[in-house]
């Protein structure tokens, strides 16, 4: 099979190794991988899991649920297939998820799989919009609040463009009845706590709840409806890759009523549940098109 690398140098190896994933080039990647049409993450490896399990037993994939084992090793994440679809995580933060999108992003062009799409299914703190709302994103937003990304390269920063496909956008949001469902940017920040304006770390913060409160209303009025961690480098990777991608986070919280994540152990299952269950639509409605696939 003659492989197209995104990236011209990885022609000048001889074996490829997938350190953080526990794949290589010596195992039959394209056995495993090559039908792969969309590869769905999120930070936890819990989630990953349950996300596998959940495909099993909503799409007609003919896969019995003992049969989602993790591939490859499961020290930094964990990586699932059910039929055409790869459930993985990514740990927290854009460095973690990175690494995770280069490697996996390497797997399928070894693997030979073509047409394939990115969905990251994340939890996130609304931002003037109920708990329980999914936000599809349009762009990833930083920190500065620009809808772009910088990342530091050989002492220098680069910046990219961090718009999300607007199609795969339209037609999950499509989807959405029942489950509320908000389009608007998404604020993908470096920390937890202060990188996301929270009173509540561990440190004296140096800034009041007014100027959280000011913050919030002016990311509000740039159209930023959710906080995370990873949004800007997930969309300029799947930018620069030119791999179609959404971002689907369910809203644990309302930022503007306070910083704690308060929900009982239910209230937030079913706050991911309908980020997933949003995701699972999609799939069901896009592989429905498509003839079913091998395990
Ligand atoms: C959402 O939740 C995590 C932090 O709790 C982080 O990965 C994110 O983006
Ligand atoms: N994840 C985040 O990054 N922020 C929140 O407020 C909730 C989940």
């Amino acid at each position: 099979m003659s492989i197209e690398h995104r990236n011209p140098y990885l022609n000048a190896l001889d074996e490829d190794f997938l350190y953080h994933l526990g794949l290589d080039t010596t195992m039959d990647l394209e056995g495993m991988f090559g039908d792969v049409k969309f590869v769905c993450m999120g930070g936890s490896a819990d989630r990953a899991e349950s996300f596998a399990k959940k495909l099993v037993n909503d799409l007609d994939l003919d896969i019995p649920e003992e049969d989602i084992q993790p591939l490859g090793k499961t020290e930094r994440g964990s990586l699932f297939k059910v039929g055409p679809i790869i459930s993985m995580s990514h740990g927290m933060g854009m460095p973690s998820m990175t690494i995770f999108l280069h490697e996996v992003t390497k797997l399928l062009e070894h693997a030979g799989a073509t047409d394939y799409k990115y969905i990251r299914i994340g939890t996130s703190g609304g931002v003037g919009v109920e708990p329980g709302t999914v936000i599809v994103a349009e762009a990833g937003v930083n920190g500065k609040l620009k809808a772009e990304h910088e990342a530091v390269v050989l002492g220098e920063v680069r910046t990219y463009p961090t718009e999300l496909d607007v199609q795969v956008c339209e037609d999950i949001v499509a989807l959405a009845e029942g489950i509320r469902v908000q389009v608007g940017k998404t604020l993908g920040a470096d920390d937890f706590y202060e990188g996301q304006g929270r009173l509540d770390g561990a440190l004296d913060p140096g800034y009041t709840e007014e100027d959280k409160m000011k913050f919030l209303e002016r990311a509000y009025a740039f159209g930023v409806r959710n906080y995370e961690m990873e949004a800007p480098a997930f969309a300029a990777f799947c930018l620069r890759a030119g791999i179609p991608a959404a971002l689907v986070c369910a809203a644990l919280l309302n930022r503007f009523e306070g910083d704690q994540v308060t929900s009982t152990k239910q209230e937030l299952a079913e706050y991911s549940n309908n980020a997933q269950e949003l995701v699972v639509r999609y799939l069901a409605k896009e592989l429905g098109e498509r003839p079913t696939v091998n395990p």
